[in-house]
């Protein structure tokens, strides 16, 4: 296919030219050191360039609160524009070649056309995501007290048909898995039977899990709270787990970071849903209080080393199937969303990187021996090693840019956009 990248080559070709040679510099330097503690850079840099995380459609606008958005000139204002925007991301960065739709949102009416377009674009779909959080317009049964655990049949029924429909959507952009997150749960004590409602949603998810194609995954989200403030039919990991182990071998736990409770060891649930084949993927944000949706590695950035330290432990492990979808799932509310984006692929690639570097062998020795503190600085002197030498030197030579914001902010991709897109809405909602 004819590729059509929206940012000149020329830009990018010019970018790079003028900072190659210092780079070549950093990665040489940073190569003699990793030879040192016998490490190869070209191995980790070749693990790098196969690394790839998913963009989310919805997260290319600006997102807001319930309070307010607060529009930024320039944004796609349609799933076009949306698509040139990613676009965008995975020109300059070369980590983000999948884009994960959302239905209704990004309903179309060819999805054939669709994924010519995206194709176009240098893009292909991920995991498609579905919706029963909200209603539509004219919707004949509301989702407000639940949908695919909903005491009411006739909604349930619509919630596992819009599922149905995602498959089907999902099989035409040649997507290979469907997330499932329901907002379903409850705000006071007493108003739902913790057991019924289970029991439903686990009914409700088996029709659709018996509609997914054999080479698909169906991944079960969970979140603890919001929008039902006191409880949630899929509230942790463990509910997950059991769930996606009654329904069978294709349905498996989606981990999004932002979805625990303060202070939750996330990276031991990495471990455990690994060890029991049922580490679906991940949406990767950060957050300081709850699903705050804020930047890859922006508040915890160690705690995304430790999830992929876990991650790269599962390698040495790998169980049928091992292959997590990596997919970011953030709400840009202050910054350029093509810059978050951007900021956060490297973010989560470095982390991926450092994991890499830890010297397995000395870790498992020090853990056996019962050595603390060489197995708690074994972890330490991967997570200190700067590894964006490598990162850029990837970007580069797969056509990327060196220093991807900074290409960006050149390119004038925002300006141009402010002058040719139409004004967003100011409306406060979650989006
Ligand atoms: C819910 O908070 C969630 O994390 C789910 O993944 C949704 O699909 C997404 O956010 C919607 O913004
Ligand atoms: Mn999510």
């Amino acid at each position: 296919m004819n590729t059509q990248l929206p940012i000149q080559a020329d830009l990018v070709d010019q970018h790079n030219s003028t900072r190659s040679e210092a780079l070549r510099d950093e990665y040489d330097s940073l190569g003699r050191q990793l030879e040192r503690a016998g490490v190869r850079i070209d191995d980790i840099a070749a693990r790098v360039t196969a690394f790839e995380v998913a963009i989310p459609s919805w997260g290319v606008g600006r997102g807001g609160t319930r309070f307010a958005r607060f529009p930024l000139a320039g944004e796609p204002t349609n799933l076009d524009e949306k698509l040139e925007d990613c676009a965008v991301i995975n020109q300059l960065s070369r980590a983000t070649p999948r884009v994960s739709p959302h239905f209704p949102w990004d309903k179309v009416t060819d999805y054939a056309a669709l994924r010519e377009e995206a194709g176009q674009l240098g893009l292909a779909f991920d995991a498609v995501n579905s919706n029963t959080f909200q209603d539509q317009p004219g919707q004949a049964h509301s989702y407000a007290t639940g949908s695919l655990s909903s005491t009411c049949a006739a909604t349930r029924d619509l919630a596992i048909e819009h599922n149905l429909e995602c498959i089907e959507i999902g099989k035409a952009l040649g997507a290979q898995a469907i997330t499932v997150w329901v907002g379903d749960g409850a705000n006071f004590a007493g108003q739902q039977d913790f057991t019924r409602a289970l029991d439903r949603y686990l009914q409700s998810t088996a029709a659709i899990y018996a509609a997914l194609p054999d080479d698909w995954l169906m991944m079960l989200e969970h979140k603890m709270y919001e929008p039902a403030f006191y409880a949630t039919v899929i509230q942790d990991w463990g509910t997950s787990i059991l769930a996606a182990q009654q329904l069978g071998p294709k349905a498996k736990c989606l981990v999004d970071l932002g979805h625990h409770a303060p202070n939750v060891n996330i990276e031991q649930i990495v471990a455990r849903l690994h060890h029991f084949g049922k580490l679906g993927g991940f949406h990767f944000n950060d957050s300081k209080y709850g699903d705050d949706d804020l930047d890859a590695g922006s508040i915890n950035p160690h705690q995304l080393f430790l999830v992929f330290n876990e991650l790269v432990e599962a390698e040495l492990n790998p169980l049928e199937g091992f292959d997590p979808a990596y997919m970011i799932d953030q709400s840009h509310n202050v910054t350029d969303p093509i810059e978050s984006m951007i900021s956060s692929a490297e973010e989560i690639t470095a982390a991926f990187a450092k994991a890499l570097l830890v010297d397995r062998e000395a870790l498992h020795a020090a853990q056996e021996a019962n050595d603390v503190m060489l197995a708690y600085q074994t972890l330490r002197r991967a997570y200190r090693t700067d590894v964006s030498p490598i990162a850029a030197m990837v970007r580069m030579t797969k056509g990327g840019a060196i220093a991807p914001i900074a290409a960006y902010r050149e390119a004038g991709w925002r300006t141009t956009k402010a002058a040719v897109r139409k004004p967003t809405s100011t409306a406060a909602g979650i989006v």
